[in-house]
């Protein structure tokens, strides 16, 4: 043996398409092949980036300042036309917290999505948006769903249309705690029928899902209706929350919505968007949780697996999902959808508007412009206020460096 063939082969400039089985590898280098793609982010179909406009309408509008539209539906089209439906929040006052829930009263609301009712708006082209008016109102005074109506999603099954929604009754609840119901109607111009009573109840005490049933996604897959929603438990307030999607799955739009014995599916996720992709399901998980910024793909819908990370998610996102109820076992993915933006900071005090997102998610339109990586985020991103530090952490932070840091060299 002459000493050259003693020397470990370098790793090849070209990456192999297949994983090396002739040579050892890193635990990093394994997981390019049994995790993620040898093709890298731009040829891994479950890779975007996203681009953000506004949209007219239901926008950014400065003279609406008592206005919050947010949490929009996926989007649908019918015959030449796009449909969505969001919570609208219209009130003299501005949210009073939710510390201050005795603030509160019939006019004066907790949250942003306090005292809302579902609306929609329609578009031709996805950008430039008309809002048609209050799809569902609340309900009458004394009954159930007579506080707020919020963060709906729509269903289309044989022919009908459904909006399922989170339904307060008397008050705002502390924690959030609500119950998601529905109302159906022939037209997607309504007039809409409300259930008014509980269509995906709440978890028993102890449950991960015990306070809350938020975000209903409904899709149709392997010929039922799928309806994907955070979960929310009474724990969170002694941290014990994990932030977390499930899945209810009904025969019919009415119920009774079986929930899996796998939930919670994800481990992370707040607002989140859902896709049939293949003859599977796709995600995009955003804001919390280990696997947040990740999107994921569940063969059978339920086993979700990281796919990609991104950057910059849309916030409560709701893609234009065309074959969302075709149940045809080939999803063709999405490329664009309407998300929010909160206030800085996230808070729940001031009003949201409507943005739209575009990305390349979709099996059918290839925009290599959509797939490229190492993004460099301009100044203002890094001293936008969630991200720079505040002057008195500084002073702290100063304050403990005289602690904790050791001297590199010398003593
Ligand atoms: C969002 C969503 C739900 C919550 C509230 C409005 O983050 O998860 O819709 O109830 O905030």
């Amino acid at each position: 043996m002459n000493e050259d063939s003693k020397k470990p082969r370098a790793f090849p400039g070209m990456l192999p398409q297949t994983k090396p089985t002739d040579r050892p590898l890193s635990a990093a280098t394994e997981r390019v092949y049994d995790m993620w793609t040898p093709k890298q982010d731009p040829g891994n179909p479950f890779y975007t980036n996203f681009r953000y406009s506004r949209v007219g309408g239901i926008g950014k509008d400065e003279s609406e300042l008592s206005v919050s539209r947010r949490d929009p539906s996926k989007v649908l089209k019918i015959g030449d036309t796009y449909y969505v439906w969001y919570t609208r929040r219209i009130t003299e006052h501005v949210p009073v917290g939710r510390f201050h829930i005795d603030a509160a009263n019939d006019e004066i609301p907790v949250v942003d999505w306090d005292l809302a009712d579902i609306c929609y708006a329609t578009s031709k082209d996805g950008f430039d948006w008309v809002e048609q008016g209050v799809a569902v109102p609340r309900a009458p005074k004394g009954a159930y769903g007579d506080r707020s109506l919020s963060t709906p999603d729509i269903l289309v099954w044989k022919g009908r249309y459904y909006l399922y929604y989170q339904c307060f009754t008397t008050m705002w609840r502390e924690n959030d705690c609500v119950g998601v119901s529905m109302a159906h109607a022939d037209s997607p111009d309504g007039p809409w029928t409300r259930m008014d009573v509980p269509i995906v109840p709440q978890g028993a005490p102890g449950e991960w899902d015990s306070c809350a049933i938020h975000d209903p996604f409904p899709l149709v897959y392997k010929g039922k209706v799928w309806l994907y929603y955070k979960g929310s438990p009474f724990e969170k307030v002694s941290g014990g929350l994990l932030r977390a999607q499930g899945v209810a799955i009904a025969d019919q739009p009415e119920g009774p919505f079986i929930k899996s014995e796998l939930n919670p599916v994800t481990n992370s996720g707040h607002e989140t968007m859902y896709w049939n992709y293949e003859g599977g399901i796709a995600t995009l998980l955003i804001l919390d949780g280990p696997e947040k910024d990740t999107i994921q793909f569940a063969p059978d819908g339920l086993n979700f697996q990281p796919m990609a990370h991104v950057q910059l998610s849309p916030v409560a996102p709701g893609p234009f999902c065309p074959d969302a109820f075709a149940d045809d076992g080939d999803g063709r993915g999405i490329t664009w959808g309407l998300s929010h933006i909160t206030p800085p900071g996230g808070g729940s005090r001031m009003g949201c508007h409507i943005i739209r997102f575009d990305c390349d998610l979709s099996r059918d339109c290839h925009r290599p412009e959509f797939k490229r990586s190492n993004l460099h985020f301009s100044e203002e991103s890094f001293f936008q206020r969630v991200a720079r530090l505040p002057e008195d952490w500084r002073e702290r932070i100063v304050a403990e460096q005289a602690d904790f840091d050791k001297p590199t060299i010398g003593t």
